[in-house]
């Protein structure tokens, strides 16, 4: 009985060996002496799409003969990061790929560099999306990722002058091997146009939409698989195309040009990303965006039950909607169309599908980022659903007068219309009242929502109100990442732990090893010594591998506090001009992050950053004790490098204002130390690490509260103190912008008469505590005991934990298990 494996199915390096130089081939039709390095990454990513294909098509295969419960993930963003070596670590062919491709005298990490960074979100919420699309294959749940397929992704960050500078980000320019158009599934998407009325032949009053136009939304598939299992799950983004009726009609009538502008108009539609993190984008273009990808995907959800049910009766017993923030949240009057409108049933009864289907998880807590729409651009745009909404509200205020007799101001509260200034459509309430699950994404964060932002809800309902802690997959922020602690882990228990990361506790034993603390840190000198090579490549200087590599990535928002680190770097640069003899402990400074393009602030902030790299970096005074480094362009691949280099972890937001944070545990299973105030989901993690092994500080939510209530005057702790007084006058005078003293005033000004987010108020103790960062990093054993601690606890932070805990409580949905030769 002798076995041949297939050259598109086969494991075996020899295998995988001859399929590569068969795609390089036929697919990229090149010659082994010709081949650039882009057919190498080209070739070997069919051959590991292969592999791909045969799980995928026996997983859908299996959805539908089964018919368990489906998990919906809608979200306007994923943050994917490249797939090929995740896609390879997860089928457990990366080794045997990295043998085969040496035989060929192939480096399989220079290969692995050449695909662009599908970057189709902006930050913490787009990637967390991407880490739980992980985590559901992992843990074999049978679901679908749905969003927008952007031509254009977030932008390219470059560095001009100090200056961001935005570059297009065209990342379809060369294809994309990992997607599957399906043009086959497309669906219509109308928009506009007005409704009317009709009796139907029982004789009942209906109403009909009659769109101005219709898009056509093509299905291209991406295949994710989970780590080690066959499960491979579809991530479905939609790409806007002009729809072929309206093209032959026009074109019929002889209106070639405004034929081929509407045929344009239909495709801007899935154009381009949206660049604003936390910052409003009240553009009509944004709001077609949103809900062309969820009609698309609840058609898509509707068409595949009725394949298999007569009705809809029980739809949501089968589908479960989650909605990714606000940004879907358009889906609660959408399904009810669908339901009511196309599919006949009555409003009561598709009211209650909708809510047993559908569940919102918040974001944020700042006001400026809870999306609103001006009642006249959703009627332009979604007559019907305007219609809707003030039906659903209409029923809803009912029931709230009955439960509730005379309290205006809480229907006021509670109704998603926002009546003045300009009546708008409130969504975080219109996705409050559609589903029967909303949940933060911290402990903190949950409890300021019910306290807070969705208080009147959380007095309503408090049932429906959940925490779901959020996570990150070890398999991405740790093995692909940082694979030489991955491999540390291998030796000494085995690979379990990618799968439950809670056996990192085993190894707690050895913090008390001396050989184990040097593998440890040399680790992490190996590490650094990587992103020192790369720094220097690609900025041009020199840092020092035994300084702190101090870090702090995410994107730029003055509630971040970028610029609150910035005051500790001219702290420590004033003290060594004073007194250039000064022995202080040696650090680099390493920042990176995006800011909107619009945010005037925040690319201030950036031009600060980089002004003040430019003095401290060449200042014969500092002697090399201070580096400061700004990386362009901080993305899912740079992170990958930045996370396993780190030695302390800048975690210091004004308390109570983000959400959870997801680069803090990054950081923390990499084995960086944080510096962080009591905010998002830093708090659990130091609860995890233990309160000695994290660097505490600043006012807590509750003193940030108290203290803005009472009036904060920010000038008062400049005239207090004269070292913050010192940092201050220094950006003041114009020693950090060739002596133009206009250039940072909207930051100074902004700190001395306003300082919404306290930077002032928090000073002190973020330099007392940075001190107590620079003395523990002197003893290196403790701080590498303190390291180990904190990368062994991190368990509660894998998604993989955060996906089960939506499984049970919120989707009510069970794994099932692929078994490829059914
Ligand atoms: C509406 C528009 C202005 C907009 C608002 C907010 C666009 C995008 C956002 C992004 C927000 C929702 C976001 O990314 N929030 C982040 O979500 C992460 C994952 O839950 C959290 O870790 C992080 O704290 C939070 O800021």
């Amino acid at each position: 009985n002798i076995q041949i494996e297939d050259d598109r199915t086969g494991m075996s390096p020899e295998t995988l060996k001859r399929a590569f130089l068969d795609n390089l081939f036929y697919i990229q039709g090149i010659a082994r002496d010709q081949a650039t390095p882009y057919d190498y990454y080209l070739a070997l990513a069919y051959t590991v799409r292969d592999r791909l294909l045969h799980r995928f098509i026996k997983t859908v295969e299996t959805y539908n003969k089964r018919q368990e419960k489906l998990v919906c993930y809608l979200s306007a963003e994923f943050l994917m990061g490249r797939y090929l070596g995740n896609n390879m670590v997860n089928l457990g062919i990366y080794e045997e790929m990295r043998s085969a491709l040496a035989d060929l005298g192939l480096n399989i990490d220079e290969i692995i560099e050449q695909e662009p960074d599908p970057g189709l979100g902006n930050g913490g919420l787009g990637r967390l999306a991407a880490c739980f699309l992980d985590s559901l294959a992992s843990l074999e749940i049978p679901a679908i990722g749905y969003g927008i397929r952007y031509e254009f992704g977030i932008f390219y960050q470059v560095i001009k002058d100090g200056w961001q500078v935005e570059i297009p980000d065209n990342w379809l320019r060369f294809g994309n091997p990992w997607e599957l158009p399906r043009p086959n599934e497309s669906v219509e998407v109308k928009l506009g146009g007005f409704t009317e009325t009709y009796h139907d032949d029982k004789g009942n009053l209906k109403t009909h939409w009659v769109p101005d136009r219709t898009i056509l939304a093509v299905p291209c598939d991406t295949p994710v698989p989970g780590y080690k299992t066959n499960t491979v799950n579809p991530l479905r983004l939609w790409k806007a195309e002009a729809s072929e009726t309206f093209n032959f009609d026009a074109f019929n009538a002889g209106h070639y040009d405004r034929a081929v502008a509407e045929k344009i108009d239909a495709e801007n539609i899935s154009k381009v990303l949206y660049p604003n993190d936390n910052t409003p984008a009240g553009r009509e273009l944004r709001l077609a965006q949103q809900y062309f990808f969820v009609s698309a995907s609840l058609q898509d959800l509707i068409r595949i039950h009725l394949r298999s049910h007569a009705n809809l009766d029980h739809f949501h017993e089968k589908t479960a909607v989650q909605l990714n923030d606000t940004h879907p949240a358009v889906a609660v009057a959408e399904l009810m169309r669908l339901l009511v409108d196309e599919n006949g049933l009555e409003w009561a009864k598709a009211w209650n599908i909708t809510q047993k289907t559908l569940a919102y998880t918040n974001h944020t807590l700042m006001p400026e980022a809870l999306e609103r729409w001006p009642v006249s651009l959703f009627e332009k745009l979604l007559p019907r659903h305007v219609e809707i909404i003030s039906l659903i509200n209409h029923f809803f205020l009912e029931d709230v007068r009955t439960w509730f007799p005379e309290n205006d101001e809480l229907v006021g509260h509670l109704s998603i219309f926002e009546e003045w200034g300009g009546k708008q459509i409130r969504m975080a309430n219109l996705a409050c009242v559609g589903s029967h699950a909303i949940n933060g994404v911290a402990a903190l964060h949950s409890e300021l929502l019910k306290k807070d932002t969705l208080r009147e809800f959380a007095l309503l309902w408090p049932e429906k109100f959940y925490n779901k802690t959020n996570g990150v997959t070890p398999r991405r922020w740790i093995l692909l990442s940082n694979p030489q602690l991955a491999h540390l882990y291998d030796e000494k228990i085995g690979e379990g732990w990618l799968k439950d990361l809670s056996l990192l506790r085993k190894l707690e034993s050895y913090v008390d090893d001396g050989e184990f603390r040097s593998r440890w840190r040399a680790i992490k000198q190996e590490n650094k010594q990587n992103l020192a090579n790369y720094i220097l490549k690609t900025r041009n200087i020199e840092v020092d591998v035994n300084s702190i590599f101090d870090v702090q990535v995410k994107r730029i928002h003055e509630y971040k506090r970028q610029h609150l680190a910035v005051l500790h770097i001219i702290t420590l640069y004033n003290r060594i001009k004073q007194n250039p003899n000064l022995e202080i402990v040696p650090r680099t400074f390493i920042f990176g992050g995006k800011a909107a393009p619009g945010y005037f602030m925040a690319k201030l902030i950036i031009k600060l950053i980089n002004a003040v790299a430019d003095v401290v970096n060449k200042d014969p005074d500092v002697r090399g004790r201070l580096k400061v480094v700004f990386l362009p362009n901080f993305n899912v691949s740079l992170g990958q490098r930045i996370y396993p280099a780190a030695d302390l972890s800048e975690q210091i937001s004004t308390a109570g204002k983000e959400a959870s944070g997801t680069g803090n545990m990054k950081f923390a299973m990499n084995g960086a130390l944080t510096i962080g105030t009591l905010d998002g989901a830093n708090i659990e993690i130091r609860e995890e690490a233990g309160a000695e092994n994290f660097f505490l500080f600043g006012l807590t939510a509750e003193e940030v509260y108290r203290l803005k209530s009472d009036g904060y005057d920010p000038m008062k702790y400049y005239r207090l103190n004269r070292e913050l007084k010192g940092v201050i006058d220094r950006i003041k005078s114009g020693y950090f912008s060739h002596g133009d003293r206009e250039l940072f005033q909207p930051i100074v000004d902004s700190l001395l008469y306003d300082d919404q987010y306290l930077l002032l108020a928090d000073y002190q103790e973020y330099i007392d505590c940075q001190e107590q960062v620079s003395k523990a990093y002197q003893d290196q054993e403790q701080w590498t005991k303190m390291s180990i601690f904190n990368a062994l606890r991190m368990a509660k932070f894998s998604s993989d934990r955060t996906i089960w805990e939506y499984c049970q409580e919120i989707w009510n949905v069970k794994p099932v298990r692929i078994d490829l030769n059914d």
